[in-house]
């Protein structure tokens, strides 16, 4: 079979981040590879500016053939097996692909059908799903074509990305709405499985408030398992009344799937008993295979999953690899920061940032904790380019050495 210096599974953010960053590293062309089935590369993070209308589905995504660096080999294959103790994978069409060095980075599954009449519900008005790149103009639709009733947000229960997103989509929903004199005819819910508006205590505070003082009702601990949509009903169980279910009606549905390992990760050599790439937190290093890496949403790193976690992560394990490859011993290096620009309006963001501990970790040196003006136009108009043109290009690292320098600078 083909052999590669450095080969990538997954052609996402964190992949496309880290055959830049190898093929950097390499010099001459066709050392590094990557594995990606899918023609089309998508920003993630801008579905939730499209499915309030803020931004167009086609402005987020672009072709795969232009995210791959040059010189970097694309195969549009998908992988089958790992066989970490030979250095190789299969690809499902039967192929054998050789490597010194693997890294994975296949992202997370998206799993409507785990709720019934999902996903054949979105064929149906008033439904909508930003986290998919087939449902999202749904949810602008539903919010255009919303006249009155309930308007329903839900949180599974299941670790996801970007935990905040099932919250920002609600709150610019409220605000559309404001906007266009329909809110006073609206009950707006956010049913969630979990019991706290969000993981870090200072956001959950300010996000508890901010969802107060908009009459949204909080609905903690409720778990999404059905959708009829012939009846427009939403069925919740009541995680803390096993048995119990509550029916609610809606006008406007946004539902954020259950979500899990990949299935080929699953029962596979490179997963851990769940099935995320089971790495070392602070180094991003195979456990077992010490040749083997991973990075983002597919791995056990006990951070919440988002691009801005992938950035820090790129440049430590970048680190990693290069000392791996000289045969020094590797430093500890993560410390699990991560980012969650918590949109609450159309103009207003609080930038949440934190790390393994649940600590704030803020860039800027003012309060993160406001909502501000400042921290929308971060998320809508500068994230784009330092994704497509920093991120991508293995040039951004995350914000950690700008925090050190501004808090020398204003502390
Ligand atoms: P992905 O980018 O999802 O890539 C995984 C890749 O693996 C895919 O291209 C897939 O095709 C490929 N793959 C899967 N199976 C196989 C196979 N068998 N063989 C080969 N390849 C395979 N993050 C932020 O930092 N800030 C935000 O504001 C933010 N907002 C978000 C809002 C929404 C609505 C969503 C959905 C996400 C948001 N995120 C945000 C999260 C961010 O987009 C993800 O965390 C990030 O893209 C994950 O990158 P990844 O490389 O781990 O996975
Ligand atoms: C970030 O680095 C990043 O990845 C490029 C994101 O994903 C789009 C983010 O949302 C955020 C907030 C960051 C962090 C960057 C700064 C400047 C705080």
């Amino acid at each position: 079979g083909d052999y590669y210096d450095v080969l990538v599974i997954g052609g996402g953010t964190g992949g496309i981040t880290m055959a830049a960053r190898m093929r950097r590293k390499l010099g001459s062309s066709g050392k590094v590879a990557v594995m990606e089935p899918s023609e089309m590369h998508y920003y993630q993070p801008m579905w939730t500016l499209v499915g309030a209308g803020a931004k167009r589905f086609g402005q987020s995504g672009r072709s795969t053939a232009s995210v791959i660096p040059s010189g970097v080999r694309w195969l549009q294959e998908r992988v089958g097996t790992f066989e970490p103790e030979q250095n190789r994978v299969r690809t499902v069409s039967g192929a054998q692909i050789n490597y010194k060095y693997l890294i994975v980075a296949m992202g997370i599954q998206l799993n409507y059908e785990q709720v019934r009449g999902l996903p054949e519900a979105f064929e149906e008005a008033g439904i909508g799903s930003n986290y998919s790149g087939l449902y999202v103009d749904k949810t602008w639709r539903a919010l255009q074509d919303f006249r009155e009733g309930n308007a329903i947000f839900t949180l599974p229960n299941t670790p996801i990305k970007c935990a905040g997103a099932p919250q920002k989509i609600m709150y610019l929903a409220d605000d559309y709405m404001r906007k266009t004199g329909k809110r006073d005819k609206a009950n707006f819910h956010f049913c969630t499985s979990l019991a706290v508006m969000f993981g870090v205590k200072k956001y959950a505070d300010v996000l508890a408030k901010i969802a107060a003082k908009r009459n949204i009702a909080v609905n903690f601990r409720h778990n999404l398992v059905e959708v009829r949509a012939d009846r427009r009903e939403a069925v919740f169980e009541k995680l803390d009344q096993p048995g119990e279910t509550v029916t609610l009606e809606y006008n406007l549905l946004h539902v954020t799937p259950p979500m899990g390992p990949v299935n080929v990760l699953k029962g596979s050599a490179v997963a851990d008993a769940a099935g995320w790439v089971d790495v070392d937190k602070g180094t991003l290093q195979h456990k077992r295979y010490p040749n083997v890496f991973g990075i983002g949403d597919c791995t056990n790193i006990p951070t919440s999953k988002t691009a801005a976690a992938i950035a820090a992560q790129s440049a430590v394990l970048d680190k990693t690899i290069s000392r791996v490859m000289k045969g020094k011993a590797i430093l500890h290096a993560y410390d699990g920061y991560t980012s969650c620009p918590l949109v609450t309006s159309y103009k207003t963001c609080v930038l949440a940032e934190f790390d393994f501990n649940g600590q704030p970790l803020e860039t800027f040196p003012f309060d993160q904790g406001k909502e501000r003006r400042t921290m929308y136009h971060l998320k809508a108009d500068v994230m784009p380019p330092l994704y497509w043109h920093g991120l991508l290009k293995g040039l951004w690292g995350g914000p950690g050495i700008y925090r050190k320098m501004m808090h020398l600078g204003f502390k």
